[in-house]
Formats: C-alpha cells, structure tokens, sequence
C-alpha cells in the first residue's frame, strides 16, 4: 500500500512541482519515455482487459456483442494499441464504443485514429466536447505540444447517464476539475463467482491546470471540489484510472497467477485514493495563491 501511495504522490508532485520550473515541451519529453514504452496486454479482471503502453492505462472490456475502449494514449502510441487489442483475441473492428474520461493528449491522442479504424461511437463529458472536437488542452490553446487530432464526439454523458453494450452496462458520473467534461465510470464485473464493483476514475490531480487568476475553466476550484464529495461518497471494488501510477498497476499485475485472488480487487483503496488527492489538490491551490500574491 505504502509503495501505491509514494507512486501516486509522485505523478501528483511531477506535472505541478516542476510545471514552472522547466518548459512544457522539456516535461513532456520526459514522460514520453515511459508513455509511449510498450507493455504486454493482459486481462485485468473478468472481461476488462489493459491494453494501454507502460505509462498510460487503455482497457478494452469485451462483450459478445463488441467492444469498449476506454480512452487512447500519445497519437504516436495507436499501433501498439491496436496490436494489443488483436493479442488478446478481439478485433479493432469489433469495437463499437469508444469512451474518453478526460479531453487531455496523453488520452485522446489516439481516438480519431481508432475511431476511424473501428468505425465505433464516440462517447464524452459534455464539457469535454469542444475540446475534444477542437483538439486543444483547455487554457493552453496555444501550445503546440498540447494538440491532438480533433476527433468529433457522437454522445455527450452527464450523471446518471448509462451507456450499454451487450451485458455491460456502464454508468457515467460527472468528476470535473481534472477537465471541464472530466467523467468517470462505473460498472460490476464477474470475478469467478463474485461479482465486483468497478471505477474507471478520471482523474483529479492538478496536473497543468491553472486553479487561480486566469483559471484552466470558469469554477474550477469548486468542480474539484464536487469531484472530492463525490469521491468520498462513493464505493468502489476495484480502482482504475488512466495513468497506471494512480493504482498501482504493476505491482498488482505481477501479484496476477491462476488460484490466488485477484489483486485489483482492493476494496477501500478509491477512498483513500480521494483522500490523497484532496490533500494534494489542497496543497497545490494554496501554492498557486500564494504565488499570484
Ligand atoms: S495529465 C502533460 N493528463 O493531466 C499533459 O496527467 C497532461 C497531463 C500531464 C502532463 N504534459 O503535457 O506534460
Ligand atoms: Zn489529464
């Protein structure tokens, strides 16, 4: 658990602490490493399966009746999803829906790329729309090192909205801050003769956002606030979220062998997740106030 929470801390404290000291482009370049590093597919639990590179979470859950991908990584990193998704046995073709949690190119780089190449729907926050169609990180819309291809969103989601594919249904939850349109999901997944619950978290780390002065969005601060009561509200089973730090994917996955329990399940672990968040998000906006003095 202590190695789960320095390496959370450490994807908290990397994008902010550093943000000003060096340029965006030299920061980019140093996550881009082990973001575009490849990593072996596998299945995460029951019909969820991790189809992303070393450094940026992609899950593909399968039904009979097609597919849904959940987010894309770096637009350069596509082919390795795509190649992933056929070594676990499924077909790029047969993926029907295609679902973003949050409008930011380490996510979206790859959806209108994989978007085309499947033929599937595009599914969004409402608030992530625009950005997702203009291809722009929201309060940056000048950085270059920002855009990804626009890619044009098909259905827009808000609390409660449910999205169903065959014998999965999947339930949206409105988590801004993050991004405007920031959404995470939820949906049960068969464990051998359990059933567990599932949390596609968005994300809510400070990231590049700007939380005072000129804001990244109108009432950003009080979004991430939502985004927290919620989080503490809320039970999870198992806990995913698109950068691998954030659960400590590798650590689980090496726990993975036939027989034994199946390490993602560890309920308790989104709480305490949201507690760390918090208290990073609490630390980051006094830093940002104190610094516009
Ligand atoms: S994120 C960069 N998705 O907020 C972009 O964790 C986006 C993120 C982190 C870092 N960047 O450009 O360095
Ligand atoms: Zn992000």
């Amino acid at each position: 658990m202590r190695l789960i929470i320095s390496a959370a801390a450490c994807v908290l404290g990397m994008f902010t602490a550093t943000a000003h000291a060096q340029s965006l482009k030299e920061l980019l370049e140093k996550s881009l490493a082990r973001w575009n590093k490849p990593t072996e597919p596998f299945t995460l639990i029951g019909n969820i399966h991790y189809v992303g590179t070393d450094g940026l979470a992609v899950y593909l859950i399968t039904t009979p009746q097609g597919h849904v991908l959940i987010d894309t990584a770096m637009p350069e990193a596509t082919p390795q999803i795509k190649s992933s998704v056929e070594k676990l046995g499924f077909k790029v073709a047969d993926i029907k829906l295609l679902i973003n949690t949050h409008a930011h190119i380490d996510h979206t780089g790859g959806l209108a790329e994989m978007k085309l190449a499947s033929g599937g729907q595009l599914i969004a926050g409402e608030a992530d729309k625009p950005l997702l169609e203009g291809g722009y990180y929201p309060g940056r819309e000048t950085a270059a090192e920002l855009k990804f291809p626009p890619v044009k969103v098909d259905r827009t989601v808000k609390s409660g909205d449910t999205v169903t594919l065959g014998d999965v249904t999947l339930t949206a939850h409105a988590t801004p801050g993050h991004s405007p349109g920031c959404t995470s999901w939820s949906m049960n997944v068969r464990d051998g003769a359990e059933t567990r619950s599932v949390i596609f978290f968005c994300s809510a780390t400070v990231a590049l956002n700007r939380l005072v002065g000129m804001p990244t969005h109108p009432g950003i601060v009080e979004d991430y606030q939502k985004t927290f009561a919620w989080g503490r509200g809320t039970k999870a089973d198992v806990l995913l979220a698109p950068h691998p730090e954030m659960y400590g994917m590798a650590e689980k996955r090496a726990k993975v062998a036939p027989g034994s329990p199946n390490p993602f399940v560890v309920p308790g672990e989104f709480n305490a997740y949201i507690g760390t968040l918090e208290k990073a998000f609490d630390a980051g906006l006094a830093k940002q106030k104190a610094e516009v003095k």
